[in-house]
């Protein structure tokens, strides 16, 4: 991952890479043989890179005899297709839980114990506070990214690892396990103060105002300088989940230093800490994270909630490149794939369950890879000088208006135009977009449902379209198609895309 300008984005093989993925579900990758119908499926729906599980379980089903069959099945069949992997490291945490430990770890609870609720019940989620669970967890991490080095180092199918899955706490917001409980009296770790010190300026709203409503103490235990509540809980437990993955991370990297991300199932707001899965890196406890676990390059929003653009934008607070590694498969993925890698700094869009779609569930989001795909080379070269910008357009937010350079632009949906075949649909498939601006005067536009006005910055003055093709890349080279400057852009005041369509212009 390389900074370039106002961005970070991920190379690959030198090139800016935008994951046009999909996630598999969970059981897809346990089976080499049911995978094989899934990845033709995959590659007629254009996506560059597929979303895989790597499971402790089967990789390691006797302690120290690891098994990489399934690894290197979707090595061999992923570059058969000409695709790339993220894997997802389904270690000591899946979804909160401990589901995919080895059974010799599941059953050995003296071993290997698990965290507790304040009734001193336990749970099935491996305690982060006993040394013998990292220890176990990060020796089969380490073998998996040792395997990858020996394996892929040359063809960099692997492109990205994510540690673990939705890592949460339930049903309380901290562990009340021995060592847990041991932990919370000890003072807050040096590495949080010192972090507290040095972003004071810069932490996120939510988690100052918990440290400074405590007066924002520099030293002291957990209580002392959060407070004594749950919100105080929650950030204990975050920070020793983050410092558990980071050694992962650490240590994995050392063997083999590929990108690696932490993904978050999203809080309702509202709810509070205990009644979600707690502590993993949900935005108000980004800044926990970031000092916890410095080796995780991302931190990325799973999308089961609505308000895409408002968990957008939090998460890419302070540089935190969007990531999305799950969106749920709905209507509406194609135009938030425009909008995500127009309007932020984003590196991957992915809906979950991939493999599940029927040919029309899975059309749009075909279109709309085949389309980024085409302008990746050119969001690569201008995203990092401000020039490109991205808007989804809803039926109740149908307006989005933006600058880039001298004009500037509004962005509505298609359906807003009474002429419309959609005008009259008592419900609005979402629209969306990106504009690229490649000189002062030149611009690309791809995306759905759109209608594209300009006016110049400067008073008194009229903008207009002097010409509008619609084209392809082909290699990266503009095929231009049709002229369209008569009812296609309505005689030069507008740029328009479909409802139903899908292009670039
Ligand atoms: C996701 C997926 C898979 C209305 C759920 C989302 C995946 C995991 N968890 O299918 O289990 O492995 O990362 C949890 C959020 C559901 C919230 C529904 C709210």
């Amino acid at each position: 991952m390389v900074k370039n300008g106002t961005v970070t984005q991920l190379l690959v093989d030198d090139k800016p890479f935008l994951v046009l993925g999909g996630e598999l579900g969970n059981s897809t990758a346990s089976n080499t043989a049911y995978m094989q119908p899934v990845w033709p499926k995959l590659k007629a729906m254009h996506l560059n890179t597929v979303i895989a599980p790597v499971y402790w379980e089967l990789m390691e089903p006797q302690e120290g005899k690891f098994d990489f069959t399934l690894v290197d099945d979707l090595l061999r069949d992923a570059r058969k297709h000409q695709m790339k992997l993220v894997l997802l490291w389904f270690g000591a945490w899946k979804n909160s839980m401990s589901c995919y430990a080895p059974a010799w770890v599941k059953t050995d609870t003296k071993r290997f114990p698990r965290v507790e609720s304040d009734q001193g019940v336990p749970e099935e989620i491996m305690t982060p506070f006993e040394p013998r669970n990292l220890e176990v967890d990060k020796k089969a991490f380490v073998r998996l990214m040792q395997h990858l080095k020996e394996v892929d180092s040359q063809q960099h199918t692997v492109v990205t690892v994510q540690v673990e899955n939705e890592i949460g706490m339930l049903p309380t917001a901290r562990s009340y396990d021995s060592r847990a409980n041991a932990a919370f009296k000890q003072p807050v770790p040096a590495p949080l103060l010192t972090y507290l010190q040095r972003e004071k300026k810069n932490l996120k709203p939510e988690f100052a105002a918990v440290w400074q409503k405590q007066g924002a103490k520099t030293k002291g235990n957990w209580e002392e300088v959060f407070g004594k509540s749950l919100a105080t809980d929650e950030i204990f437990m975050a920070w020793h989940y983050a410092t558990f993955t980071n050694a992962l991370a650490v240590a994995g990297k050392a063997a083999y230093p590929l990108p690696m991300y932490v993904n978050a199932a999203l809080n309702r707001p509202g709810v509070p800490p205990g009644k979600y899965p707690s502590a993993g890196p949900l935005p108000h406890l980004m800044d926990v994270w970031q000092a916890g676990a410095p080796a995780i390059d991302i931190l990325a929003p799973d999308f089961y909630n609505p308000d895409f653009k408002h968990w957008c934008d939090l998460y890419t607070r302070g540089g935190n490149p969007l990531f999305i590694p799950e969106h749920r498969f709905e209507d509406g993925v194609a135009a938030k794939a425009f909008f995500a890698f127009g309007n932020y700094n984003c590196l991957s869009f992915s809906p979950f369950a991939i493999e599940g779609s029927d040919t029309l569930k899975g059309a749009p989001i075909a279109k709309a890879y085949e389309l980024l795909q085409q302008v990746t080379p050119l969001i690569g070269k201008y995203q990092p000088t401000g020039q490109v910008r991205g808007f989804l357009l809803q039926k109740d937010s149908a307006a989005r208006t933006g600058t880039l350079g001298n004009y500037r632009f509004t962005a509505k949906h298609e359906y807003t135009l009474g002429w419309s075949l959609g005008a009259k649909k008592p419900d609005w498939n979402p629209g969306g977009g990106l504009i690229i601006a490649v000189a002062p005067d030149e611009f690309y536009v791809v995306g759905t449902g759109l209608v594209l006005t300009w006016e110049p910055t400067t008073k008194g003055k009229r903008a207009g379209y002097l010409s509008v093709d619609e084209g392809y890349f082909e290699g990266g080279k503009w095929m231009p198609g049709r002229r369209m400057n008569g009812d296609q852009d309505h005689q030069g005041r507008h740029v328009r895309i479909p409802g139903e369509e899908y292009g670039i212009q």
